[in-house]
């Protein structure tokens, strides 16, 4: 099935129909912190577009409509709707990132390495997760801790050797566990053969393999996402070469069938070692629009990035996505999860669904920050919006896709920290989260840290700080900003903050002897794995119960999702129901007592995150109920 043409006169509602647009209406919305009524009342929605934009003319880019249009009839072909779920291990695995650099150091350099995981795979054993997602392990220069990879068939020699990984894979198999690597395949270092050949001599075939333009302006307006053009000036040949990230980070032209081809070999020879699947960096933006057009400024203003609109879902990315599926992917029975930046609910249908064979599963970043909030924004999230969001996905998502459920990744400062610094909220947060993470309908990623409760880090100043996008960020506010205040705008949405040494023990020894790449700087008591292993009502052990839990019963995996009082604020209620099995989940999402709505007759209490139960619920306290 496909939505019709869009047209400027066609109605706000034909628009609102169409998967892109749908989405982009959201995604704007969202922006603005505006509710979805707005647009789907009756007199807005049917207004003409072009009557819309005869009254925004002011407001908007003359170019804004078209660019929209474009965009929107670019994709014309409706989401199937829901069909029966098929069952597969990644829907029933409980999946966690580790980030290399940061999580065990065996030979005590001070830089986390590949024996460091093995060490700590019965550790993974032992809370029970049985899929691990290792961030980038291969050669790189690290202007971009390895999502700027040198060489996709060697190992970081800091991190070990091939040897090392072949160990590691076979100690996960060992295990019964998954492993799946990090694909970075949007761009290479610039210190990549390939790209040294490219600048080297604009005859070699490898000068196809990036995007480069001889203009003697710079090509167009795009920005990079690490402060700056999207473009750098290779004087040795008077081109611009394209990057979307650092200045180190070069984007591959997939255009170019031989880099299809490589990547695709890449890629199996990687399955041929046995790794079970990939998590694929920034995999929609791929395709690139024809000819590089200049962003639209007023799409630049609404989501910060100009360009965007030109790749977050280019003409070709689903013809990509289908091949290397088929081609890579389909004969080892590989599975893959996206990392999708700005795909939302409608086109993520597109790429997942089941019936699409592009990708298993991808990630959206939707609920990691509230409503009209950006991620270096200093502010109190409401765990009101993490609900609307998980209620919306998971009712209108379909049984044809399947969600990844998670707070936290390396990309983002740490989620509780957003929600209350108050050291009392903190282990009932953090189990509050488990509790909805584990038993939603999805697969939960869990990331590194997670488990013990780990906050944001008091980093003193930028000194600490390492990474490439938080220094760039500290320039580009210095430019408007004293030095205090740039600081404090880089605390608030850097990465760094879930880049620090995992916190095994109190005394920080347990990740390395040496002295640590970055530091961490949060030492309250009790919030280390040791500590918590010892201690009987831990975040830890929560999280060990709590994936115990959804491991033994289906109808936490597949069961059906019903919600309850889903208007009640503060209050997050549902139930997990197959034919077998019923569970009740009741939820306060504030820090003051809530009223519980929940009768508890009949209903045996499963798990809770205070020790004795109450009639009210108290703040942030998830129990679990069993009827049956
Ligand atoms: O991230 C892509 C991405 O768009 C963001 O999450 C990014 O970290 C930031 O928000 C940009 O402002 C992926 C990786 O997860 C990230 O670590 C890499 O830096 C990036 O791609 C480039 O490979
Ligand atoms: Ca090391």
């Amino acid at each position: 099935m496909k939505a019709p043409v869009i047209t400027k006169n066609s109605r706000i509602k034909d628009l609102y129909q169409t998967p892109m647009g749908k989405d982009l209406v959201h995604k704007v919305l969202l922006q603005m912190n505006q509710k979805r009524t707005i647009i789907t009342n009756p007199i807005v929605s049917h207004l003409k577009i072009k009557t819309v934009e005869k009254l925004l003319k002011k407001q908007f880019d003359p170019n804004f409509f078209d660019a929209l249009l474009t965009l929107v009839n670019q994709e014309r072909t409706l989401p199937s709707k829901t069909s029966t779920i098929q069952e597969t291990w990644w829907k029933e695995a409980v999946f966690y990132q580790i980030y290399p650099r940061s999580f065990c150091d065996a030979n005590q350099d001070g830089i986390g390495d590949i024996q460091g995981i093995i060490s700590k795979l019965d550790y993974l054993q032992a809370i029970g997760v049985n899929a691990v997602w290792l961030s980038p392990i291969y050669d790189s220069p690290n202007d971009d801790n390895g999502y700027d990879i040198r060489d996709y068939y060697q190992i970081l020699d800091t991190f070990g050797s091939m040897e090392d990984f072949e160990l590691l894979l076979n100690e996960v198999h060992q295990r019964e566990m998954k492993l799946i690597m990090d694909l970075v395949v949007n761009h290479t270092s610039d210190e990549h053969e390939w790209y040294k050949q490219a600048v080297e001599d604009t005859q070699s075939k490898y000068h196809d393999y990036y995007i480069f333009r001889s203009s003697k302006e710079i090509p167009n307006n795009w920005k990079s996402f690490f402060g700056g053009p999207a473009w750098r000036y290779e004087s040795t040949i008077n081109e611009w070469a394209m990057h979307l990230f650092s200045t180190k980070q070069m984007d591959l032209n997939w255009e170019n069938n031989e880099v299809q081809e490589d990547i695709m070999s890449m890629i199996r020879w990687w399955l041929d070692k046995g790794v079970d699947g990939f998590r694929m960096d920034v995999i929609n933006y791929l395709s690139k629009a024809k000819g590089l057009p200049d962003g639209n400024k007023t799409i630049s203003d609404m989501i910060g990035y100009t360009g965007i609109e030109h790749y977050f879902y280019g003409p070709k990315l689903y013809d990509y996505l289908t091949k290397i599926k088929k081609q890579a992917f389909m004969p080892y029975n590989a599975f893959s999860v996206g990392e999708m930046p700005g795909i939302g609910m409608e086109m993520g249908k597109l790429l997942t669904g089941d019936d699409r064979h592009a990708l298993d599963m991808f990630f959206s970043f939707d609920h990691l920050e509230a409503p009209g909030h950006v991620r270096f924004d200093d502010y109190v999230y409401d765990l009101n919006d993490l609900k609307d969001y998980l209620i919306d996905w998971t009712l209108n998502y379909g049984n044809h896709c399947w969600m990844a459920l998670f707070y936290n990744n390396h990309d983002n400062p740490r989620f509780i920290s957003k929600v209350s610094k108050q050291p009392e909220h903190r282990p009932y947060l953090s189990t509050l989260l488990a509790v909805i993470q584990l038993t939603l309908k999805g697969t939960p990623f869990i990331y590194q840290g997670d488990e013990i409760g780990a906050i944001n880090q008091a980093f003193p100043n930028m000194n600490e700080l390492r990474d490439v996008e938080s220094l760039n960020m500290y320039q580009s506010y210095l430019e408007t900003s004293n030095e205090q205040e740039a600081f404090n705008k880089v605390l608030a949405g850097s990465r760094d903050h879930t880049r620090v040494p995992m916190k095994w023990d109190q005394r920080n020894v347990g990740f390395s002897k040496g002295v640590s790449w970055i530091k961490g700087f949060d030492d309250t008591e009790g919030y280390d794995v040791e500590s918590q292993m010892k201690q009987e009502r831990s975040i830890w052990h929560s999280y060990q119960l709590l994936i115990e839990l959804r491991k033994n019963n289906r109808a936490l995996i597949y069961g059906d999702v019903v919600f309850y009082k889903a208007k009640k604020k503060d209050y997050f209620m549902y139930q997990r129901i197959d034919q077998d099995q019923v569970f009740w989940i009741e939820c306060n999402l504030s820090s003051q007592p809530l009223k519980r709505c929940l009768d508890l007759q009949n209903k045996k209490l499963v798990y809770s995150n205070y020790e004795q139960t109450s009639n009210v619920l108290r703040p942030y306290e998830a129990t679990i109920y069993r009827l049956r």
